[in-house]
C-alpha cells in the first residue's frame, strides 16, 4: 500500500471514532385536575356499526383528555435548541381510520417524512389536512372504503397540524410536525422517551392541545434522564 492509501485508511479510522455522546430523556406526564366529561359522538348507522366492531363496549366520544395512572397521553414533548436535525426518519407515520376515528388521534413525524392514511371502514371518507404554516399545502382528497393509501408529507415544522374528514364532523386528528427527530408524543399513562439526544442542556417542551405549556430544563450526559412534567387541566 502506498502513503496515500495509508493516509485514506487513517482518516476513515479517525472519523468513525469521533462519536458523539448522547442519552435519552425518559419520564412521565402527570395531570393535574379534572378534564371535563368527553362528549357523546353522533355517529350515523354505518360508523355506529364500525366503531362497535372495532370497539365491542365502547362508546364513540371525544377523545380530549387521554388518562391512565394520573398520566396524560396525547402530549407532544420536544427538545429545544439541539444542533443538527439528528436521526432521519426510520419509516411512515401510519394512521389509520376505523370505526369512523382517525388512529392515533395525536401522533409526531419529521419534515419530509412520509404519512400515510389508510381506510379500513366500509364507508367513504375525505382526508382534509388543514395546515396554517405558509408553504405547507392543504388538500381534500376522497378516499373509498380499502381504496388506496394516501401519502401525505410537509415541508416546514407546524405543531398539532390538523387532519379532518368533511364526511363525518367528528372526525379529527393532529400531527406534530417537527424539523429535528428529538420528539415524543406521551402514551395514555404519560410515559414517554425521547432517544439518543446529544449531551447537552435543553429546555424541553410539553404540550397538550387543551392545556398551557410546561417547560423544564434538562442534562442529558450519555445513559438516561428523568423528566417528568406536570400538565395542569382546568
Ligand atoms: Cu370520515
Amino acid at each position: 500500500m502506498n502513503t496515500k492509501s495509508w493516509l485514506t485508511v487513517a482518516s476513515v479510522v479517525l472519523t468513525s471514532a469521533v462519536t458523539v455522546s448522547a442519552g435519552d430523556i425518559t419520564g412521565k406526564i402527570n395531570l393535574k385536575g379534572t378534564p371535563p366529561p368527553e362528549r357523546a359522538l353522533p355517529l350515523d348507522p354505518a360508523c355506529g356499526a364500525s366503531f362497535k366492531k372495532n370497539n365491542p363496549g365502547g362508546k364513540p366520544t371525544t377523545r380530549f383528555f387521554a388518562s391512565k395512572d394520573g398520566g396524560l397521553g396525547d402530549v407532544f414533548i420536544s427538545v429545544k435548541g439541539v444542533k443538527g436535525k439528528g436521526k432521519a426518519p426510520s419509516g411512515d407515520l401510519a394512521i389509520d381510520q376505523r370505526g369512523c376515528e382517525y388512529l392515533p388521534y395525536v401522533s409526531a413525524c419529521q419534515t419530509g417524512q412520509t404519512i400515510t392514511v389508510k381506510n379500513s371502514d366500509p364507508v367513504l371518507h375525505n382526508i382534509h389536512p388543514t395546515p396554517r404554516v405558509a408553504g405547507n399545502p392543504e388538500k381534500n382528497l376522497a378516499q373509498l372504503p380499502n381504496g388506496p393509501v394516501l401519502k401525505f408529507s410537509y415541508k416546514n415544522a407546524e405543531e398539532f397540524l390538523r387532519f379532518k374528514c368533511d364526511v363525518h364532523p367528528w372526525m379529527f386528528a393532529y400531527v406534530n410536525v417537527v424539523d429535528h427527530s428529538y420528539f415524543a408524543v406521551s402514551a395514555e399513562d404519560g410515559s414517554y422517551t425521547i432517544k439518543d439526544v446529544p449531551d447537552g442542556t435543553y429546555t424541553v417542551v410539553a404540550k397538550h392541545r387543551k392545556a398551557d405549556p410546561v417547560e423544564n430544563k434538562v442534562t442529558v450526559k450519555g445513559g438516561k434522564v428523568t423528566a417528568d412534567f406536570t400538565v395542569v387541566i382546568k
